[in-house]
């Protein structure tokens, strides 16, 4: 085995505004045969060759002046000149432009009358807007559109659009395979690296509009008064591109911080501890957005050590931050071993009870599925089942369970299944993204949260098809109805130029990457297969960890007459989770969709699958089509050779080519398993795992990254 022992190691449909003019020419993108360190992201510059746009500012702030900054870099041969104003600039009044729909940070950008002269007018309620309005111009002309009929109108479906960085103190990334942490902590706040900036631009682009700094099994000295200082110092950099910086906050922080003897949030001293800390914040960071807390989750401190509930410790947390306007993201991950049954119910049993109990300025963060973040999980339960509460969906860009930095997966489909799964709350369409956007039951705060994938890697995330994992959350969360596979064009096309074989060639390798993941680790909903601690690598065997939620086999419970987990009535009963309609489906095999088979289910290795096949033939045909797709992956990315950058296109190889061994390690190791199990043998003609159980289970990484 090769590679392993080297590493053992929308748009709104309203058309505002009438254009006039003559046809673009849309300016081609630079060359690809250059070195490309993946440095610029989708925000590589326009044409050097081709004319600049003249911009014109009616107003004067520092954002309105970024804004036309990126237009004069990025936008190319405008038929107009282009003018930047917010939509209460007097210049604009007599256009009766129909700005009010958009909103706090929606744009409009359209041709128009301004002072007298024809112009391309970028405009927003807010600079933050027009800012936006900038950006959506130049993704426009770079993804083929005609600069002469551009009407875009769009406002944010997500007010909170955030990114959460699982980032230490000591510059170490929880989860983090792109390098150390993007934060200097140390040089910080003297020291304001460049690259803090060119973050930001990075995700203004999409649209993202928040940041929380530090990891949420969070140290308490990130609340003491130099970390404050040097939150404040990354705000400043941050806030004329609209991003708001937010903190992850250590529930027993007035313990360690404050030398109290209770964290009890019912305790008059904590609570004034808290009001005191939330003050001392906004003196140093005004715009402060808030708090997210991870709390009586794998041993984090929280509400439940003083016998409250999570809304109490939410709620008084929210009244700290309430006087300045910031939130609480108060996260539903928790299981412990305290609820031994089903860790899959765990969230929905403490959290569902609590709807309407929580404060106005709190949001319930839940991660998409009700276990973690697996390269496949139904949707998580609570989506639907808290109509009082704003429930914010978590996301991991980060993959922790899909291949680290050197698997290329593109989650954007891993995205859009959640965001487009049917609740079925209040009757069919209840999607999860209606839940999350806030449209099914009318709340106002609303949010999307991602598990950061950057560091301080050249390329910030790892590898250059990473980048697009971090592009798509930043567009779902502005719209989660965009389509994974419009956005996988939109980002290629930035990212490698206009060439259409290499943009169809990089859409069709992202639109077959995640499933090929789901294939090789584990198909048919099989979860947390994953060896102990660094989660990289094949470990189904483990049974000896402490907890029993720990443990694979807790998960799959293979023995030899079947496998799958029984969420049925015969079981934990999870489905009774799920909206009546949902629950039944899922309480039959034969209705359940085969993808999510064996989490809800325990069947028979000779269960007849649609195909007509036994469940263990099946199994075996997954594991070999995924490895399969791996190596369609690699010829596509061969036949791109002479039109990619060789910089970007042999760490790609590279990476496929490691892909490739650990795909086959994965499906090697789990069959050999699987088979130690049921004692089947494999399909005829299948291809004999390359070593025994023992060679497998005796394989260790104690360096792996992220740990
Ligand atoms: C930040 C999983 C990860 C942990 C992570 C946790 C969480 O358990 O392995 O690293 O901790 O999820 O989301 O809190």
């Amino acid at each position: 085995m090769l590679g392993m022992e080297r590493r053992i190691s929308r748009i709104g449909a309203w058309s505002a505004c009438l254009l006039a003019g003559s046809v673009l020419a849309i300016g081609a993108l630079p060359g690809t045969a250059l070195a490309n360190d993946g440095y610029d992201l989708w925000l590589a510059p326009a044409d050097k060759g081709a004319a600049a746009a003249e911009v014109t500012v009616i107003g004067d702030s520092q954002t309105l002046q970024l804004a036309a900054a990126e237009l004069r870099r990025d936008l190319t041969a405008a038929p107009l000149p282009v003018v930047l104003a917010r939509a209460d600039a007097p210049e604009l009044a007599a256009l009766g432009l129909p700005t009010a729909m958009l909103g706090a940070e929606g744009y409009l950008v359209c041709a128009a009358t301004v002072a007298g002269r024809p112009s391309l007018l970028v405009t927003g309620n807010s600079d933050t807007g027009v800012l936006y309005g900038a950006f959506a111009a130049i993704r426009a002309q770079k993804t083929g559109g005609d600069l002469a009929k551009l009407d875009l109108t769009s406002t944010p479906k997500v007010r909170l659009r955030v990114l959460n960085h699982w980032d230490n103190l000591d510059g170490s990334v929880e989860r983090g395979y792109a390098g150390q942490s993007l934060w200097d902590w140390w040089t910080l706040p003297d020291f304001k690296d460049p690259r803090y900036t060119d973050y930001a631009r990075a995700n203004a682009a999409l649209g993202i509009n928040g940041t929380v700094l530090n990891n949420v099994n969070a140290s308490p000295d990130t609340l003491s008064a130099a970390y404050i200082a040097k939150a404040a110092a990354l705000a400043d950099v941050l806030r004329p591109w609209g991003i708001k910086v937010y903190l992850s906050a250590r529930f027993s922080a007035p313990i360690e911080l404050g030398g109290l003897k209770t964290a009890d949030p019912l305790d008059p001293q904590v609570q004034a501890w808290w009001k005191a800390k939330s003050d001392e914040i906004y003196r140093a960071i005004p715009d402060f957005g808030g708090f997210l807390v991870k709390a009586n989750s794998e041993g984090q401190p929280g509400p439940r050590d003083y016998h409250r509930t999570h809304a109490e410790g939410a709620n008084m947390l929210a009244a700290a931050v309430a006087p300045h306007g910031g939130v609480v993201m108060w996260r539903a991950f928790v299981y412990a071993e305290t609820d031994p049954d089903d860790r899959a119910k765990q969230a929905y049993s403490e959290f569902k009870p609590l709807d309407g109990k929580f404060a106005d300025n709190v949001l319930v963060q839940v991660k998409n599925g009700a276990i973690d973040f697996q390269p496949r999980e139904p949707f998580h339960p609570l989506f639907g089942a808290m109509p009082k509460t704003p429930m914010m969906l978590e996301l991991q860009i980060t993959k922790e369970y899909l291949g680290f930095a050197t698997h290329l997966a593109y989650l954007g489909p891993l995205f859009e299944e959640v965001l487009e799964a049917d609740t079925r709350a209040k009757g069919k369409g209840s999607t999860v993204a209606k839940v999350v956007d806030g449209a099914l039951e009318g709340h106002d705060l609303t949010g999307m949260a991602g598990v950061a994938n950057i560091g301080r890697d050249r390329d910030w995330s790892g590898s250059t098809f990473n980048q697009a994992n971090w592009y798509a959350f930043g567009r779902l969360a502005w719209d989660p109805t965009l389509s994974a596979e419009a956005l996988a064009r939109e980002w290629a096309r930035q990212t490698f130029g206009d060439d259409p074989r290499v943009v169809d060639t990089a859409v069709s390798m992202m639109m077959e990457s995640r499933e090929a993941v789901v294939d090789y680790t584990g198909p048919f909903g099989l979860a947390h297969l994953m060896d102990t601690g660094h989660h990289y690598g094949p470990g189904p065997w483990v049974n000896d960890l402490a907890r029993p939620e720990w443990n694979p086999i807790y998960y799959h419970k293979a023995d030899r007459s079947g496998i799958g987990f029984d969420r049925t009535r015969t079981g934990s009963n999870a489905v009774a989770q799920y909206a009546p309609p949902v629950a039944r489906m899922l309480a039959d095999p034969r209705t359940t969709p085969e993808t999510e088979l064996l989490w809800f289910h325990h069947l028979a290795w000779d269960w007849k699958m649609k195909s007509g096949r036994t469940l263990w033939q099946e199994m075996v045909v997954r594991y070999d089509r995924g490895v399969a797709t791996v190596a369609h992956m690699q010829r596509q990315w061969d036949g791109v050779k002479d039109k990619v950058d060789a910089e970007r296109w042999s760490k790609t190889a590279t990476y496929l080519a490691i892909q490739h061994n650990e795909a086959r390690w994965w499906r090697d190791a789990s069959l050999v398993y699987w088979m130690s199990v049921n004692g089947l043998s494999l399909p005829e003609g299948s291809l004999a795992p390359e070593h025994d159980l023992a060679w497998y289970k005796a394989q260790r990484f104690p360096y792996a990254p992220g740990h």
